[in-house]
């Protein structure tokens, strides 16, 4: 058997050894963190435990496929996002549960996040050639989500659910407003059709290595970012 190793300049494998660890830690602070965390809080801060752990299983994963072919493992990617992106919407339904959040404003999150990612899975797979359309149709889903949590009933319940679910909840918008804004700038490094049809990285392979090292990053920042907020909230007064 031949013997993998990273090289020093392939950052495509770098950053999916550092986000399966990265992801590993997090969701061992997580789930050993439940026991110091108030029952009012507990659910919160498992389903970030999820988030991170589904992420690592993905990540262990998606590592040893790139390092063994040099390809993208952009099934596994995607499978891992279906997954937790519906749990990030979990999280907006827990936190503004007390103020009276209703299961239907989470179908709705959650029905845009599928809505969202089934259609980029579609411009980056099946019809490539057609990747600035899908990737039009995923971005009107993934305003939706932003609506919500900016001005629409995820923001209105946070306010009244007290100050620090209030607080919590506009960093999560943040996140949602510009971390979650980076996929698609990895989406237009790495699909055929580009920004409209300009092309920024115009090598096949070049391309999709931007768009991993783009993604990985975004994991990154967005799963432990998201998890972190959840658990700074959880040690708050109300
Ligand atoms: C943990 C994983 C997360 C938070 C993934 C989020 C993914 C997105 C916000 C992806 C969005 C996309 C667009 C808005 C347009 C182009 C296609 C996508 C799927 C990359």
């Amino acid at each position: 058997m031949e013997h993998l190793k990273i090289a020093a300049d392939n950052y495509v494998a770098f950053t999916f050894f550092i986000g399966t660890m990265a992801m590993m830690a997090a969701s061992v602070f997580f789930f050993f963190e439940l026991g110091n965390t108030s029952s009012k809080w507990r659910t919160s801060v498992l389903v970030s435990g999820l988030i991170t752990f589904i992420a690592a299983v993905h990540y262990y994963y998606m590592r040893g496929y790139n390092l063994e072919t040099g390809d993208s493992p952009t099934f596994f990617r995607y499978v891992d996002w279906i997954l937790t992106v519906p749990l990030m919407c979990v999280e907006f339904y827990l936190i503004t549960k007390k103020a009276g959040s209703k299961q239907g404003l989470l179908w709705k999150l959650i029905f845009a996040s599928l809505v969202m990612l089934v259609t980029g899975y579609f411009g980056e797979t099946i019809d490539r050639t057609n990747s600035v359309l899908w990737g039009v149709i995923s971005g009107a889903a993934y305003f939706y989500i932003v609506y919500l949590v900016w001005f629409g009933e995820v923001a209105k319940l946070a306010q009244t659910a007290g100050t620090q679910v209030a607080k919590a909840t506009k960093i999560l918008a943040w996140f949602v407003l510009v971390g979650w804004a980076i996929y698609p700038l990895g989406y237009i490094l790495g699909t055929p059709g580009g920004l409209f049809g300009i092309q920024l990285v115009s090598d096949a392979a070049a391309a999709s290595h931007a768009m991993d090292i783009v993604y990985n990053i975004a994991d990154a920042i967005n799963k432990i970012g998201f998890g972190l907020v959840i658990y700074a909230l959880s040690r708050s007064e109300d």
